[in-house]
């Protein structure tokens, strides 16, 4: 992201690197909204929304109130420097005063900040270079990023003789002093402008270093994301395992307190029975009432056996074994039921769902994830090669 004041320099700098004409520059077309520089596979504009698509992770910026119709893409086809690997995000010039912007600016480019991998602050030495507002962002801007700001001292040539340049330099890392946070780190500011052949300059240009940092960003961008990638794909392997163990674990819960829960039902329904048969052969009115006579006798007969046993017993105990063997019936069916409580479980189709997640991590991301990061590796290779030769 480039920021800065009005006129600093910012779209010029965005051009200079693409080495095409993308962004309106001059002092009076300010830039009003903010601009995302992709590179593409031809020329083209695109508008807020389609922006917003391309850029899921601006989403913070689509929030703020108004901002949505000042926001627009320009893809480019340049393969220049590290173009390929970079997006720019043009902000508006800064100034002072309060009716400036149709939407919340101080907002918008602090919520780009947190997105963005590099923050590059345009100081001019002509214009607005000391604008309350840019120092009140690059303060707030250090307190969440601090690590990706860097200065530049832009339009150095237009800042007069060496001695000026230091005096408008010195100016300015005062003023960034007085943020509390950036006086305790020392930071550098070098002096850049657009080299322009008409107008040869006797200053020393710094850009090249602008071009190196931009480098280096992406470089490790890329080896973060990859980074990422894996750690990722490690994690979502890890919770897909994590949820099929659960998942089996319920499973085996569940059977368990099935089986247990029939099991204490079943004795449950048996002691009911036994008590059944005992009220019968001490009452047998009621089992004829229920079976018949026929019914009844044919059951009497087959009790016999026990009915010798319960007339042994005295009638007063016979009736506690009663009134015992329906209480605990009630409680074992009571505690079946209890028991009886199952976790919810996957599908089989989910099941099968989740093992191909897990699959498509290990097989299909992770060597995707080695084959791009020995790609990458490859491409700094030939990028050293010819500077370690040369
Ligand atoms: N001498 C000199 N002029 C420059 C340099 N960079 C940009 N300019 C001129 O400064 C003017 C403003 O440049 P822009 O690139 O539009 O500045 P900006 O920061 O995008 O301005 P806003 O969008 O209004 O914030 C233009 O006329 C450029 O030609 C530079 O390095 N040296
Ligand atoms: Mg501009």
């Amino acid at each position: 992201m480039l920021m800065g004041s009005h006129s600093a320099g910012k779209s010029s700098f965005i051009d200079w690197y693409v080495e095409e004409h993308i962004q309106n520059t001059g002092a009076a077309t300010e830039t009003q909204g903010f601009t995302f520089v992709t590179s593409g596979c031809k020329r083209e504009s695109l508008t807020g929304n389609a922006t917003f698509q391309l850029y899921p992770h601006f989403k913070p910026l689509q929030e703020i109130k108004g901002v949505s119709e000042y926001v627009h893409t320009e893809i480019c086809a340049s393969r220049q420097k590290c173009f390929s690997l970079v997006t720019f995000v043009d902000t508006p010039g800064l100034v002072d005063g309060d009716m400036n912007y149709p939407f919340d600016v101080d907002q918008a480019i602090l919520s780009l900040g947190d997105v963005c991998d590099l923050i590059l602050v345009f100081f001019d030495p002509m214009g607005q270079t000391l604008c309350k507002r840019t120092l009140n962002i690059v303060e707030q801007l250090n307190e969440r990023q601090g690590d990706r700001l860097r200065f530049y001292l832009s339009k150095a040539d237009e800042a007069g003789g060496e001695s000026d340049r230091q005096r408008v330099k010195m100016q300015i890392m005062q003023e960034l002093c007085k943020c509390p946070g950036l006086n305790k780190c020392g930071f550098d500011m070098p002096s850049i402008y657009i080299p322009n052949p008409n107008k040869p300059s006797r200053c020393v240009n710094q850009i090249k270093e602008v071009c190196h940092t931009i480098q280096k960003t992406t470089e490790q961008t890329v080896q973060n994301t990859l980074n990422t990638l894996e750690k990722d794909c490690e994690f979502i392997s890890e919770a897909v395992t994590d949820t099929l163990n659960n998942d089996r674990q319920c499973c085996k819960e569940n059977w368990s307190a099935c089986s247990l829960s029939c099991g204490l039902g079943m004795l449950g329904f048996s002691v009911l029975l036994l008590f059944t048969l005992m009220l019968g052969i001490l009452y047998p009115e009621v089992l004829e009432l229920a079976l018949g006579a026929y019914g009844t006798e044919t059951l009497l007969l087959y009790l016999a056996p026990a009915m010798r046993v319960l007339d042994s017993v005295p009638v007063q105990f016979q009736l506690i074994i009663c009134g015992f063997l329906m209480q605990l019936s009630v409680i074992l069916i009571i505690l079946a039921c209890l028991l009886f409580h199952t976790k919810p479980t996957l599908s089989g189709k989910q099941k099968i769902k989740l093992q191909e997640k897990l699959e498509y991590m290990q097989e299909v991301v992770k060597s995707k994830k080695k084959k791009l990061y020995e790609e990458y590796l490859r491409t700094l290779v030939i990028r050293i090669e010819p500077k370690v030769l040369g």
